[in-house]
């Protein structure tokens, strides 16, 4: 893989291919804890992958269920058909999801399961009679994925530039990172509740009776990790229910024990209608993603006559079994090992760990929530995101860390079979690459 023609046929996703391909950062295999690059170094995961192998590298649990189940019933169709373990896991999902998001229609990623909501959203609108609800408030730095729904309702102006008008009847809420007030808050900041309000204006401008639903993330991680103000995700729901709105969270990355609990719904006390999720779901292993359903909006599609699809929506691939088993085996190893407790026990530590690197040069923020944390750091005079990405670089080939950089803030998110040990590693290591970086 040295040569670079090698390189040249992948156009990389998110990525600087010139760049990457004069400078290539492999993986070859991984277990536990730990990437090995191809080089034949061990390289600590700070990251969980990109926020989704939850349960650590080929947990053998999660590995043994894929190939069992390759190897018994390789794929069927989930239109007009079924098989047992895709019937299970919904059942699965719906035992751990808040109450009462009980029913699960599957996806393979992120981006669908985000757009699969934006149109469950809409259509349940219409199906009790209030087709003019269309309209979509998404958040400005909110990270949908990359299908037209979710990058209309994304807030990332590099996702959305390129590529025209996107969908008709979209707004957005203002973000709420605020560092001059909020800066090296432990967990959620103090300040910002009022943005909250905005929501409100929202409807005051565009009236509510346009308005289909809402999308969040919890915390946003993708658009530099934005935590929510205290008390922000509570008054959004009250907004929505005052005026017949639908609050869906989008939870791909906060889903699955990342910030304690199953799903950040829970951890915040606050039951949105509809969660979007993926990553985690399967660890990482196979890709797929799933939408929770509140019992009622998925009751208000199932009437008419009985043959009648109710709703024209799904993929070849929704349910795969592959898919299926990979979760299914995830599910068991999350609740074996308590794996949605660890972002609550180590939650502690780990914003201990990440608030010593305070005080380091051009270290302007840290934030941290359950499992996630981020280091923000000052950009360099017209050379945006170039101090991040040495700090990235630095770790992982001479520091052996993988870490993510979005812009200048460092991305943080191990898996969950994280222990303190690794946690002092990820801390001392970034102290160390931060220091060198000038
Ligand atoms: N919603 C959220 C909240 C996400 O974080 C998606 C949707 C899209 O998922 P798919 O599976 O279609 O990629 C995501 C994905 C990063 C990073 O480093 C984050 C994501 C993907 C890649 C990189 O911040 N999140």
């Amino acid at each position: 893989m040295s040569e670079n023609h090698a390189l040249e046929a992948f156009w990389m996703p998110f990525t600087a291919n010139r760049q990457f391909k004069a400078t290539p950062r492999l993986l070859s295999s991984a277990s536990g804890m730990y990437y090995r690059s191809d080089d034949g170094r061990q390289v600590l995961d700070g990251t969980a992958g990109l926020w989704c192998c939850n349960a650590g590298h080929a947990h053998p649990r999660i590995v043994e269920a894929v190939q069992k189940q390759v190897a018994t019933l390789d794929f069927a169709p989930t239109f007009q058909m079924g098989h047992p373990a895709v019937f299970e896991l919904a059942e699965r999902l719906a035992a751990i999801a808040p109450n009462p998001l009980n029913h699960v229609f599957f996806t393979n990623s992120g981006s669908e399961s985000v757009d699969t909501a934006l149109k469950i959203a809409i259509a349940y609108h219409r199906i009790r009679g209030e087709g003019q609800r269309t309209r979509l408030i998404g958040r400005e730095k909110g990270y949908h994925g990359v299908g037209f729904g979710g990058i209309s309702v994304g807030g990332m102006v590099n996702n959305r530039k390129m590529f025209g008008p996107l969908l008709p009847g979209v707004d957005h809420l203002r973000h709420t990172l605020d560092i001059p007030r909020n800066a090296f808050s432990r967990g959620l900041p103090r300040h910002g509740l009022e943005l909250v309000e905005d929501l409100e204006r929202l409807v005051q401008l565009h009236d509510a009776s346009t308005i289909a639903a809402v999308i969040v993330e919890p915390i946003a991680c993708s658009g530099g990790v934005v935590m929510p103000p205290d008390g922000y995700l509570k008054r959004l729901r009250e907004i929505c229910n005052k005026h017949g709105i639908l609050l869906i969270f989008d939870e791909v990355i906060t889903g699955f024990g990342r910030v304690g609990g199953a799903f950040a719904a829970q951890r915040f006390g606050v039951t949105p209608d509809l969660i979007t999720t993926a990553k985690g779901l399967t660890s990482g292993t196979v890709p797929m993603g799933a939408v929770l359903v509140a019992g009622y909006i998925h009751e208000a599609f199932m009437h008419g006559p009985q043959g009648a699809i109710e709703l024209f929506h799904g993929y070849t691939y929704s349910g795969h079994p592959l898919a299926c088993a990979a979760a299914l085996a995830a599910l068991d190893v999350y609740a074996e090992e308590n794996l949605f407790e660890k972002a609550i026990t180590l939650g502690e530590y780990w914003e201990n760990a990440l608030h010593s690197l305070k005080g380091l040069p051009n270290v302007i923020d840290i934030r941290n929530f359950g499992l996630i944390g981020a280091i923000e750091l000052a950009p360099r005079d017209n050379a945006p995101g170039a101090r991040g990405y040495e700090v990235f670089t630095r770790c992982f080939h001479d520091l052996d860390l993988m870490v993510r950089c979005s812009g200048d803030v460092i991305a943080l998110s191990p898996p969950l079979v994280v222990e303190k040990e690794h946690i002092d590693r990820i801390a001392q290591t970034l102290a160390q690459a931060i220091a060198k970086t000038t």
